[in-house]
């Protein structure tokens, strides 16, 4: 990854799975604590999953207001979804990331995860803008990779955000990854997910190619369309 693309603003750790056994190393044994964390600490996912709905709640709130005073949407929708275990223990394990010293919960930061959808590429960054005047959201990570692409083609804007969940025992700040892209990126991008996690693809090589080509054809369609709305909306 580009350093150019990792702003770290704020770092801030968290530790919600604590006192795991010391002897546990392997992915089965991270996949196993996590299917009982999940299991029988039902904390864990409910943590996830309110800071998640506050946070859909808190984009719809914005979209709405937008749309109020503009008489125009920036959302076309929204998707969300809490990190699977087996998709948890994937990504340490391509990270190696070892069980006994670092945490799930300090280095997975998009266990929740939401990607906002807008039509024109320039409502990202308006998107993007409205989240940072929120007085109870906190970004405190950014990775523009719409200004700084990733060599395959891949664009979109990441933004881990904070947002505070009230629990019995106190107030915890739970990281949530929002992702905002144009309908044309977010196309793009389930494609080439498809290619990467898809065994048995004949031609592979030559598919990624023609894809990264396909995100420049993209990329011009999503500034000529913002040049023409601009026009339409003179
Ligand atoms: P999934 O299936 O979405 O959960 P870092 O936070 O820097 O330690 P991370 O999180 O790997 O490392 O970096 P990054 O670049 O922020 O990527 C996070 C997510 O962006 C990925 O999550 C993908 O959803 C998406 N993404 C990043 N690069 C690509 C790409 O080249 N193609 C596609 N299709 N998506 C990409 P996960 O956890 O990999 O997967």
């Amino acid at each position: 990854m580009a350093d150019e693309n990792h702003n770290e603003l704020q770092p801030q750790p968290h530790r919600i799975v604590d006192d795991l056994p010391s002897e546990l190393s392997t992915g089965a044994a991270i996949k196993e604590v996590l299917n009982l964390t999940q299991k029988f600490d039902g904390e864990f996912k409910i943590r996830y999953q309110t800071a998640l709905d506050l946070i859909v709640a808190k984009l719809n709130f914005i979209d709405r207001s937008y749309q109020l005073e503009h008489d125009a949407t920036l959302i076309d929708s929204i998707q969300s979804r809490i990190k699977s275990p087996d998709s948890i223990v994937e990504k340490m394990e391509r990270k190696q990331l070892n069980f006994t010293t670092d945490r799930i919960a300090d280095y997975i930061r998009d266990i929740a995860g939401v990607r906002v959808i807008t039509r024109f590429i320039s409502d990202i960054e308006t998107m993007q803008r409205l989240i940072k005047e929120q007085p109870d959201i906190q970004v405190v990570t950014e990775k523009d990779y719409v200004a700084n692409p990733k060599a395959n083609g891949y664009r979109s804007l990441h933004l881990i955000v904070e947002v505070p969940v009230y629990l019995s025992t106190g107030e915890e700040r739970i990281p949530v990854e929002i992702q905002i892209r144009t309908i044309g990126m977010n196309f793009w991008a389930s494609l080439e997910h498809e290619l990467n996690y898809k065994k048995d693809i004949p031609n592979k090589e030559q598919l990624r190619t023609d894809l990264t080509r396909k995100a420049h054809d993209i990329t011009q369609l999503d500034e000529e369309m913002d040049d023409l709305r601009a026009k339409i909306r003179k």
